[in-house]
């Protein structure tokens, strides 16, 4: 994209109603405008990085084994008053008369129209077990949304529904998902920590929140320093297969015997048995939430197959959301300095910014054009008339992983700039070295 014809706007001001970095930046740095409170418009530069995010996802969840589809964002009633969630879900959810008068709502979650999917064309064993998921936007009318998008009140998450036929099976699948997060938040560049948690209006006996660390996190968390460097996601030797039942026990073990919990269930009789030197304790971000809840809405719902007996049972089931919204401020929140945001290379709107310092000047456009038609939708050419300095900051602020900088004095001697956005590190190198370096 050349910067000329994008709709990046950046502002130079820093808002007031922004409170904590992603905020400010992702409103400075172009991302998202709000529409209305806990509600916001993704600008083209945040698009991309909410689609990357949705890809990464999406493809850990597939290799799981996890199917996707797409339901709607609105629902009708009926279900939840099936479930009987209806009237205790309160005033978190926001409910829609249509015109024949029938109730309505925009969906928090899906847990009841995927079991009337699901009751509707599964009847046997033989076809659990099932995961569905979608990636799609949820709205739940939060008291104080707050933090931009960390805490939105319409927000995209990613949500997925296993259904099996007894807890054994359950339990397998529960793993699985658990080991398709960590590889997915490892493959976005982040540090996330399993947590046992409570399981709120969602239900159930077994929950682990996802927890990214960052001082601005709404949750206080105590963890073993173990979690600090365990390559939890390797897949080969020494790493973990979805598709053993006796590797997803070694991993879940792996995840679950070393200490981690939120403030809700620290537990001061266990946190004293951590060697203190080992103690870590700091605030979190929760960016992904998995529970099992056994039969819940199969019961209330009505939810039957027939088991290899033939005889008619509940399926068990559970329920899996990684907030991909949250995530984009997450991130932020985890990676970036005083200039800018500084984006891990797989989440990166673009990946190299071309920073073309005398604009007009037809030795440094020849170069310029030359690294843009090689780079193509990986880079953001700044081709902008501006001042050099301009032109540094927004690239720092925007915190593309490379930025390649052009200017006529190197030009002159067959060189280009190379930057680090993260390190800061720059090197001097011919336009062909440097795009090696920057797809490499
Ligand atoms: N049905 C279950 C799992 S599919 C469920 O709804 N779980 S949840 O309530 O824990 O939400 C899943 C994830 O969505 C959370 O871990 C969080 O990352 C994200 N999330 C929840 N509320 C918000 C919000 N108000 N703004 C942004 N993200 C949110």
């Amino acid at each position: 994209m050349r910067l000329t014809q994008g709709f990046i706007p950046t502002l130079k001001e820093t808002p007031n109603e922004a409170q904590i970095a992603s905020h400010r930046l992702m409103l400075r740095a172009g991302l998202v405008r709000q529409t209305s409170a806990g509600i916001y418009a993704w600008l083209p530069l945040g698009l991309r990085v909410l689609r990357n995010i949705e890809r990464i996802v999406r493809q850990e969840q597939d290799a799981a084994g996890a199917q996707e589809l797409l339901m709607p964002t609105i629902q009708p009633a009926e279900l939840w008053r099936e479930s009987g969630r209806y009237d205790d879900y309160g005033k978190e959810m926001l409910r829609i008369v249509d015109r024949h008068d029938r109730d309505m709502l925009y969906g928090p979650t899906n847990e009841e129209m995927i079991s009337d999917i699901f009751r509707q064309s599964v009847h046997s064993y033989r076809n659990l077990p099932l995961n569905l998921y979608h990636i799609q936007w949820k709205f739940r009318d939060e008291t104080r949304p707050r933090f931009g998008v960390m805490r939105g009140r319409e927000f995209l998450m990613k949500d997925a529904y296993s259904f099996d036929i007894d807890r054994a099976a359950a339990v397998v699948s529960y793993r699985k998902m658990m080991l398709a997060y960590m590889r997915t938040f490892q493959r976005l560049g982040l540090k996330a920590i399993p947590m046992e948690a409570d399981t709120g209006p969602i239900g159930g006996d077994l929950s682990h929140e996802f927890i990214i660390l960052a001082p601005t996190g709404e949750s206080q968390v105590f963890y073993d320093a173990a979690f600090e460097d365990i390559d939890y996601g390797a897949r080969g030797a020494g790493g973990f297969s979805h598709d053993s039942a006796a590797d997803l026990e070694r991993f879940f073990h792996a995840m679950t015997s070393v200490y981690a919990a939120t403030d809700e269930k620290h537990d001061l009789e266990k946190w004293a048995a951590v060697a203190p030197e080992r103690r870590r304790e700091g605030r979190g971000i929760e960016v992904g939430h998995i529970f099992n809840f056994g039969t819940k809405y199969t019961k209330a719902m009505n939810v039957t197959v027939a088991n290899a007996e033939g005889k008619q049972v509940h399926p068990e089931m559970g329920s899996y959301g990684i907030g991909v919204s949250r995530l984009v401020g997450a991130t932020i929140e985890a990676s970036h300095d005083d200039a800018g945001i500084i984006w891990p290379d797989a989440v990166a709107p673009f990946r190299a910014a071309i920073l073309n310092l005398k604009s007009g000047d037809a030795a440094c456009d020849a170069v310029c054009e030359r690294l843009y038609t090689a780079l193509g939708d990986d880079a953001l050419y700044d081709d902008r008339p501006d001042r050099a300095g301009v032109k540094f900051n927004d690239a720092d602020l925007m915190g593309h992983p490379w930025q390649l900088v052009v200017g006529p004095r190197g030009v002159a001697a067959g060189k280009v700039e190379l930057k680090r956005r993260a390190s800061g590190e720059r090197e001097e190198l011919s336009p062909e070295d440097a795009l090696s370096r920057v797809t490499g």
